[in-house]
């Protein structure tokens, strides 16, 4: 079982902010101010000293390996997806520590994508997280193989989780569901699509399938499975899928934006990339200003999916819009 328990207890992440209305004698919120950010580096560092457990410290004859996973794994990045896969289980009351051992998994996949799609048979980077690649440091044999390494012992840490407490049916649907989110019918068949498309116009239907497979698929399974693990009913599953398709979408739309808005020093990876591949992107179908209103569009929808929810899903509802207003 992986040991994450908080460190001391702190103060409430919502607080009753200064807006109070009085409604006959009492007095009531009219909003509660929910502290995302401080939300968001509490969970960081709850997964980040999961993450540094579920990687041996580098030892013995495979030590090199260790430490080229260790580099990528431990090396930074906002850790959204296993962050949003402890917030669906809260949202629908689960326990969050118990989705630990998934939130792992999943930024383990993450992780093993984007040392691969840094390789140079890929899109050839140098940067990624402020620092050189993978591949840059270990050489590409041994990037390859640490982003191996990576996505198959996500699964063993997520086999482990029913030490954790989940039942072996959730776990074993949650297992499936991950892999197809990663696999040929995911993350990878849409790596082909992107490939095959570099020069290529794209309707906007086919550019939306396309991201759906290498972006949403595994935020959608980071969400769903969270909330499967916390004991989420077939409805609170069905709405949070209407939340995580919206808002991977929205992640993708703005990530095109700051592929174009941004700098190489405020993303920490090299802008400007799209447009010199050659790849149909939100911007390239839209301009600029009509995908940045198509993103707000998604955000809302998003929200909207989470109606039934309450109080519990507030951190859901603030990445939404964090994930539209991020400048990285
Ligand atoms: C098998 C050689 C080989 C390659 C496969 C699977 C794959 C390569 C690529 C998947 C495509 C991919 C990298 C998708 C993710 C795209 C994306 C927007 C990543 C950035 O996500 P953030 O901003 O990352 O959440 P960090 O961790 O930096 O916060």
């Amino acid at each position: 079982m992986l040991m994450v328990g908080r460190r001391k207890r702190a103060a409430p992440l919502c607080s009753r902010g200064p807006l109070w209305l009085r409604e006959g004698s009492s007095f009531v919120t009219l909003r509660k101010v929910f502290q995302l950010d401080r939300y968001l580096k509490e969970r960081a560092a709850l997964v980040e000293r999961a993450l540094g457990q579920v990687v041996p410290q580098p030892a013995g004859a495979g030590a090199r390996l260790l430490e080229a996973m260790r580099y990528s794994l431990l090396g930074g990045g906002k850790r959204l997806r296993p962050i949003l896969a402890l917030a669906a289980c809260e949202a629908v009351g689960g326990v969050p520590e118990r989705a630990i051992g998934f939130a792992c998994a999943v930024e383990m996949i993450h992780n093993y994508s984007l040392i691969h799609d840094d390789l140079p048979c890929m899109d050839n980077d140098d940067l990624r997280h402020g620092r050189p690649t993978n591949h840059r440091l270990y050489g590409e044999a041994l990037a390859t193989l640490s982003g191996d390494g990576l996505l198959t012992d996500a699964f063993r840490v997520l086999a482990s989780s029913a030490s954790d407490g989940v039942p072996s049916a959730i776990l074993l649907r949650t297992i499936a569901d991950l892999a197809a989110a990663a696999g040929s019918g995911g993350m990878v068949g849409g790596q082909v699509l992107d490939l095959q498309s570099e020069g290529t116009p794209l309707s906007f239907d086919e550019l939306k399938l396309l991201h759906a497979k290498k972006t949403g698929a595994l935020f959608l399974a980071s969400i769903v499975g969270g909330a499967r693990i916390g004991g989420g009913s077939e409805p609170q599953l069905a709405n949070l899928d209407q939340y995580a398709r919206a808002l991977g979408l929205a992640f993708q739309v703005v990530d095109d934006l700051l592929d174009v808005e941004a700098s190489t020093e405020q993303m920490g990876k090299r802008t400007g990339k799209d447009q010199a591949a050659g790849k149909a992107t939100f911007p390239s179908l839209l301009g600029l200003d009509k995908s940045w209103q198509f993103a707000r569009r998604l955000e809302q929808e998003a929200r909207e999916a989470l109606s039934e929810f309450g109080a519990n899903a507030d951190p859901l509802r603030a990445i939404a819009t964090f994930v539209v207003e991020r400048k990285q």
